[in-house]
């Protein structure tokens, strides 16, 4: 059995803050929703359009409460923690919507309160909740869920397992000069703070070069390597594994000793009060993914997705609850598995790419009892910068996708200023996902999937009514989001 990653006193405090937050809650019911996924995978994004689509009633057909116009009222509230900076919605949707580029990318952990007045279908939860719902959206990088496995290992289990990694072929040609530096290093040598500095170092330059958009790889922990943010440059974020440490205790002084206690300070100062201050106080939670990019960058990234969405899941730990464990302590009791960027795809190939991270989901979740939770997986675009059209070539009809490509985009030798629109035939994803896990002929680093087209495209020009009116912005799939993570409660 591996030991609980917190403490008893963590524990009692967990429940005594969760108890704090349930009372809360039984005056004004609220719901707390983690968003995260891998850097760059679209939860800013993601948040700003279901902020934008409920604020501005948008068309949301599968999200019944709004469907049915049960909805009277929802409006943002300031958020009940003050030491949390806010999501910026306000700066992301003027970007998006004004300025039609997308929004600057985040580092950090944000949080919004947004509150739905509604009408339930129901007379008891009239009676009991008075009809509003406050959502606490919290927006955290996943990578700080893939520090969670290290509260349970220590410096030597760290090392080996990050050696390991860097050894394995995907990874090898990226970790030589990491490896090669450690190797001439001593261990058991007194400790030196250059030393260290030069180990951190080639070691966050391998991190990076793994994370680098022809490799993308995910699991790359410790997330604040590659994210720092005010820690940058501290003791706790100057250290590195070390490879073949030898049996024993590391000497009084040692350069061993400091790594190692600059481990245990990394997991106090970072992981730690991530996990007890917002992680556990989760209801339910979206996991982001970036498929596409993963399977235009290989076989290795695919492989490397699937292990990082393998510990992503292992953190939710979900499970029955009986009403006195509910009041205690949070559980988790939905994930919803999302492949963003659909939009990228002609809608026959959405449901390929619901089927390509089903697959991906039942292999990594495959370990894991989600017993009392539900695990939902669905293929969307938070924001669709596409429409779908048609194309005449050689007297076949090709269904094509229509957008703005990005300035600096090039498509067949043409470079595009980000004003022209253009229409691109964005090809098939095979209809069976096996092709995943077989290395194609070019190579474990080759596209699996060669007939794609990849373009970034800006955002969507706003569409206007007959009448004037301004519509919100398009989504694919947003709708059943929407409905799957808060629908029950608006019933
Ligand atoms: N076409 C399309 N592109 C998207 C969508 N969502 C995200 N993107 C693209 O993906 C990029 C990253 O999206 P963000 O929402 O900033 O991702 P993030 O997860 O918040 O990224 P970090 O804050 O850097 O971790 C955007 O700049 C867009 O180019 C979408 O729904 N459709
Ligand atoms: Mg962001």
């Amino acid at each position: 059995m591996p030991s609980s990653p917190t403490t008893f006193s963590d524990e009692a405090r967990i429940a005594l803050e969760n108890l704090a937050d349930r009372t809360a809650g039984l005056v004004e019911p609220t719901l707390r929703f983690g968003v995260t996924g891998l850097s760059r995978a679209g939860k800013t994004v993601f948040i700003t359009a279901l902020v934008h689509n409920l604020l501005s009633g948008g068309r949301l057909p599968m999200f019944r409460a709004q469907q049915s116009g049960r909805i009277a009222r929802t409006y943002l509230e300031p958020q009940p923690d003050d030491a949390v900076p806010r999501f910026q919605y306000e700066e992301h949707i003027a970007a998006l919507v004004d300025e039609r580029i997308w929004p600057d990318s985040t580092r950090a952990i944000s949080q919004l309160r947004l509150t739905i007045e509604f009408e339930s279908a129901s007379a008891w939860s009239r009676l009991l909740s008075g009809g509003r719902l406050s959502i606490d959206i919290v927006d955290y990088p996943g990578e700080w869920l893939l520090d969670l496995p290290l509260l349970r290992q220590d410096f030597r289990e760290f090392s080996a397992a990050a050696v390991a990694l860097a050894r394995s072929p995907a990874r090898a040609d990226l970790s030589q000069e990491w490896l090669a530096l450690s190797a001439a290093i001593d261990p058991k040598a007194k400790a030196d703070e250059f030393d260290a500095r030069k180990l951190a170092a080639a070691f966050t330059t391998y991190l990076r070069a793994c994370k680098s958009d022809e490799r993308a790889l995910s699991t790359l922990p410790p997330g604040r390597f590659l994210m720092p943010g005010d820690l940058e440059g501290s003791p706790a974020l100057t250290f590195a594994p070390l490879p073949d440490l030898p049996e024993g205790k590391p000497p009084r002084g040692s350069l061993w000793a400091m790594m190692e206690r600059r481990y245990e300070s990394y997991k106090s100062v970072v992981v730690k009060p991530f996990f007890r201050n917002h992680f556990v106080r989760l209801d339910r939670q979206i996991v982001l993914v970036d498929a596409l990019q993963a399977m235009n960058a290989g076989h290795e990234a695919v492989v490397d997705l699937e292990r990082a969405l393998s510990d992503i899941l292992a953190c939710f730990r979900p499970g029955r609850s009986n009403w006195l464990s509910a009041l205690l302590t949070r559980r988790i009791d939905r994930v919803l598995v999302a492949a963003t960027k659909a939009d990228h795809l002609h809608h026959e190939s959405h449901d390929r790419l619901e089927r390509i991270v089903r697959r991906l989901v039942d292999r990594a979740g495959a370990k894991i009892d989600f017993s009392g939770a539900k695990l939902e997986v669905l293929a969307m675009a938070a924001v669709r910068a596409t429409r779908e059209a048609t194309a005449e070539q050689d007297g076949e009809t090709l269904p094509v996708i229509v957008g703005t490509p990005l300035a600096g985009e090039t498509i067949d030798g043409e470079i595009f200023d980000g004003e022209t629109k253009t229409g691109i035939f964005p090809g098939d994803l095979p209809a069976n996902p096996e092709f995943l896990f077989k290395i194609p002929a070019g190579g474990p680093n080759q596209p699996l999937v060669h007939d794609l087209n990849f373009v970034r495209f800006r955002p969507p020009e706003l569409e206007r009514t007959a009448e004037g009116l301004t519509l919100s912005l398009p989504q694919i799939r947003l709708d059943r989001a929407l409905e799957f993570l808060f629908g029950d409660w608006l019933a």
